[in-house]
């Protein structure tokens, strides 16, 4: 930061736009290997299933982690909602001292998850300590499924992290650094004119000075900011996704047809793969997936019955 309060050569401005040059043009980090890798699952739900739960997976390899921010938004807005609901057991925040969920805009269409592993005051309660390969959720989300007809074509909501600004988006370790980041200098150049000069000879002493625009100028103010970015070669994120099944979809095709009879015959009879979620398979709607069901759906498919209906 510097101050030059006199009258200054053109050579002068030509040699601090160049310095701000330098600094604008300095490349990115070079390219390495992520050191945290955050995952948003991809779940299955039905029509109008309430207190739906996606986890989000942390990999986190190389620094014990004691808190974040992070901030995702859905693409459907008419499908689904955030709930503000959460959930930490099992997770790697189970038993963190300061969890707030919470949708910014107010209406659901996005969540702000803060989480922080140990407050000022005893107990200490330690962060994620490290390598963590990934299989056990950093928290799970809670959502709620719009009762959308099955005639809705895409069932598909993108849920994606909001990155850009590491005040939305950032992990830190115990000692409350950022992680993964990466700092950037910026030159911020402030332009002044001289309004009223003292009379000679004190005429190189300013008595009122105007901010200006740019050149010509009597003063410049170099202001020199570092700013932090996220660094995506060490933080990887990996966005999911919520795929409302139609009712009867019991194989999770997104069509309701003879390959989910043949699915729900193999579950029961053959030890197939169950319904995901389960209720896919409860056609006919009572709380449970038996013989019925099938008989429901063939009812449906090929006798005018009624369609398949979630509780
Ligand atoms: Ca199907
Ligand atoms: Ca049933």
């Amino acid at each position: 930061m510097s101050l030059i309060s006199r009258r200054i050569s053109p050579a002068a401005f030509v040699f601090v736009l160049f310095v701000a040059a330098i600094y604008f043009v300095t490349p990115p980090p070079a390219e390495a290997s992520p050191i945290l890798i955050i995952q948003v699952d991809t779940v299955y739900a039905y029509p109008g299933q309430q207190d739906v739960t996606f986890p989000i997976y942390l990999q986190n390899l190389t620094d014990t982690v004691a808190g974040f921010q992070l901030w995702m938004m859905l693409d459907q807005p008419d499908i689904m909602q955030f709930t503000g609901g959460f959930d930490t057991s099992g997770t790697l925040t189970s038993g963190w001292e300061f969890i707030d969920v919470r949708s910014v805009g107010g209406q659901g269409f996005d969540i702000r998850i803060t989480g922080l592993a140990n407050m000022v005051a005893d107990p200490y309660t330690p962060g994620i300590g490290f390598p963590q390969t990934g299989d056990i959720p950093l928290i799970k989300i809670k959502a709620n499924i719009y009762d959308i007809p099955d005639t809705t074509t895409d069932r598909y909501v993108v849920l994606f992290m909001v990155l850009g600004d590491v005040n939305n988006f950032h992990f830190s370790d115990e000692m409350g650094n950022l992680i993964g980041i990466y700092l950037d200098t910026v030159i911020d150049t402030n332009w002044y004119q001289c309004m009223q000069w003292m009379p000679p000879p004190d005429d190189t002493i300013c008595l009122n000075w105007q901010q200006v625009s740019g050149p010509p100028a009597d003063s410049i103010f170099v202001d020199t900011v570092i700013v932090p970015h996220l660094d995506t070669n060490l933080v990887e994120v990996i966005d999911g996704a919520m795929v409302i099944h139609p009712c009867g979809d019991a194989n999770g095709t997104g069509k309701v047809n003879i390959q989910d009879i043949t699915f729900l015959i193999n579950f029961l009879y053959k030890s197939g793969l169950p319904p995901t979620p389960y209720q896919t398979g409860d056609s006919n709607g009572n709380g449970i997936v038996n013989i019925q069901d099938i008989t429901y759906l063939i009812n449906y498919l090929y006798k005018n019955g009624p369609a398949p209906q979630y509780q």
